[in-house]
């Protein structure tokens, strides 16, 4: 068994309610079924936490609040939405102490809500001994236990275009930038040509003006259109491109 999957085992054998959290700009893409179904088979509670709402288009987020539940929509940067993920926990506990294990992708933020949820850096928590490595326990108030736990990937999931437009995968790490940078491009082009301010039509024009406008050129003043793929990902995945459309 891989080392991830020892840790989502044990979070969930030492959890009640287990919090998926989702990224608010890629909800469907960010949930992770495998986990789903071992956290239904083990007879725990699953609460979706929809993270870094401040990023995201509202009409979409509505959308999905009628849809997915029982869920919960926060941003742990601005600490929105702490107080009602609080009431959500025990609400589910009945009003009882309770343990609550987080889980979900890597960098969707699950360390930054638990930091939301207990109002200090998780950082400042150390890991404690009996638990497995990775595996870092945080009291938030005197009957909420966290735990978090390092980010999974679908076991047999190998696709780089989607870990990168989720965040799971850093843009520097990227084996194909260029290629995931055009995916994503294709998928997103309004957003895109509206936050560069670009006028080209086409993916891969907008991709080599998006090359001039950062002014990433090779020599002869030719673009570089891999280190200006890596910088709109870049650009992504630090929260710098909202999805909100006005
Ligand atoms: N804009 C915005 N950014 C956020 C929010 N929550 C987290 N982030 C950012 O997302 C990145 C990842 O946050 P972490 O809390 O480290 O994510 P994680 O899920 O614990 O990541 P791993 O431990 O690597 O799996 C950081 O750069 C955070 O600043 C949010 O609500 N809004
Ligand atoms: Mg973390």
């Amino acid at each position: 068994m891989p080392s991830f999957w020892r840790h989502v085992k044990s979070v969930i054998q030492q959890s009640k309610i287990i919090i998926e959290v989702l990224d608010a700009r890629n909800i469907e893409e960010s949930r992770n079924k495998e986990i789903e179904d071992k956290v239904r088979s083990a007879g725990k509670k699953l609460l979706f936490v929809i993270n870094k709402c401040d990023l995201a288009d509202p009409k979409e987020l509505n959308r999905y609040k009628k849809n997915l539940k029982p869920s919960v929509f926060i941003s742990s940067k601005n600490k929105l939405g702490t107080t009602i993920l609080k009431k959500k926990i025990l609400e589910l506990s009945k009003g009882k102490e309770t343990v609550v294990g987080v889980l979900g992708y890597p960098n969707v933020g699950k360390s930054s809500l638990i930091n939301a949820l207990s109002g200090r850096g998780a950082a400042k928590t150390s890991s404690r001994s009996g638990f497995t490595r990775g595996i870092q326990k945080i009291r938030v108030d005197n009957r909420i236990m966290i735990l978090d736990a390092p980010g999974v990937l679908p076991y047999k999931e190998k696709d780089e275009s989607k870990h990168a437009k989720i965040s799971a995968l850093d843009y520097s790490q990227l084996k194909h930038p260029e290629e995931t940078a055009l995916l994503f491009i294709e998928d997103n082009k309004e957003m895109i040509r509206t936050h560069y301010n670009l006028e080209s039509e086409d993916g891969d024009a907008m991709l080599e003006e998006l090359a001039f406008k950062l002014k990433r050129l090779l020599k002869g003043n030719k673009p570089d259109l891999e280190s200006t793929s890596r910088a709109l990902l870049k650009d992504w995945q630090s929260g710098k491109i909202k999805r909100q459309v006005n």
